[in-house]
């Protein structure tokens, strides 16, 4: 790890500062999908079963929140259950970081403060679920998510099944183009939708081995390019939710939630909510087997990168 941006305002556990030091392979696992994007008590298997698949691959985990105020790089599995189960926890984007420091909250942390606080304990790559971006109605309630910005200063690879048909690709598209943050398609030129694994917009780049996302990284690093590199990996066709359904419920979902006047933060848990209820749970089925893909897939680029 370069000393240089170590801070004592973050902890680092022991294994993981000792994994990257020995450029070992870690890779780095959000908790807002756990604190607020998953119901109870499937949220708590899938974070630690997310743990486990990196582990069986001889893969290091470092799954990242904040524990009691204090940014934390390698929960512990007491520190994982506890934020899985509690009430008091706080959806932490990189922009309540500092609060949540300060007042001493627990938080689940979003795509943009986990990638920064992975980024500064020296971790490479960071699966994920499905990403934020650009929200439908984005042009008047300005609704864009801060993984966009942040990834575009934050040197990572993330891996995730696209972002979430819940918003507008299109858009996130247009503004991963402007941000300088590249999109690769993992065997695919078709960019995935998350729920279905193809969202209808084509991603320019594809690859076809952990090896070739190793060399784009290591490319990325000696043009001193700061911005994050997107793998997007699709969810195997026999396992997407079915595409004709899906419209329907994501036109409900988005009438609800105008309805209901949800904004802000509150938008993508409850958009992610009716969909798990609307579809009695089989969403979230789909969505457990797309998170656990790009935890299976994160794990072989990381140890790609070790080679
Ligand atoms: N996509 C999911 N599940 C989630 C999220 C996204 O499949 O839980 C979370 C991620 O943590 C992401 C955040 O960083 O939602 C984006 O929230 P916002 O749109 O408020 O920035
Ligand atoms: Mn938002």
């Amino acid at each position: 790890m370069s000393s240089a941006r170590t801070s004592a305002a973050i902890h680092v556990s022991a294994e993981v500062t000792a994994a990257v030091a020995e450029g070992r392979a870690v890779v780095a696992l959000e908790s807002t999908i756990f604190t607020h994007g998953l119901p109870r008590p499937r949220n708590l298997e899938v974070a630690l079963g997310a743990e486990e698949c990196l582990r069986g691959q001889g893969v290091l985990p470092a799954t990242i929140g904040v524990f009691a105020g204090v940014p934390t790089v390698g929960l512990s599995v007491e520190q994982i259950t506890a934020l899985a189960n509690g009430g008091a926890v706080k959806k932490v984007s990189l922009r309540d970081l500092p609060v949540a420091a300060a007042l001493h909250l627990h938080g689940g942390t979003t795509v943009a403060a986990t990638a920064f606080l992975a980024h500064h304990a020296g971790v490479k790559v960071f699966s994920t679920g499905g990403l934020g971006g650009v929200h439908h109605g984005a042009a008047t309630s300005f609704d864009e998510s801060a993984d966009m910005t942040t990834l575009a200063t934050t040197p990572i690879i993330v891996v995730s099944a696209g972002v979430k048909s819940i918003l507008d690709v299109a858009a996130t598209l247009e503004r991963f183009e402007t941000l300088n943050i590249p999109v690769v398609g993992y065997k695919t030129n078709k960019y995935p939708g998350f729920y279905v694994s193809d969202s209808g917009f084509e991603v320019e780049y594809s690859v076809n081995s952990p090896d070739e996302v190793a060399a784009i990284c290591r490319a990325r690093d000696d043009l001193h390019i700061a911005s994050a590199i997107l793998l997007a990996n699709p969810v195997a066709e026999d396992k997407q939710f079915p595409p004709a359904e899906l419209d329907d419920i994501l036109a409900r979902a988005w009438a609800e939630a105008e309805k209901n006047g949800i904004s802000g933060k509150a938008t993508t848990p409850f958009l992610l909510d009716f969909i798990q209820k609307a579809t009695n749970g089989r969403s979230l089925n789909v969505n457990v087997d797309v998170y656990r893909g790009n935890v299976s897939l994160g794990g072989e680029v990381a140890t790609a990168l070790t080679r």
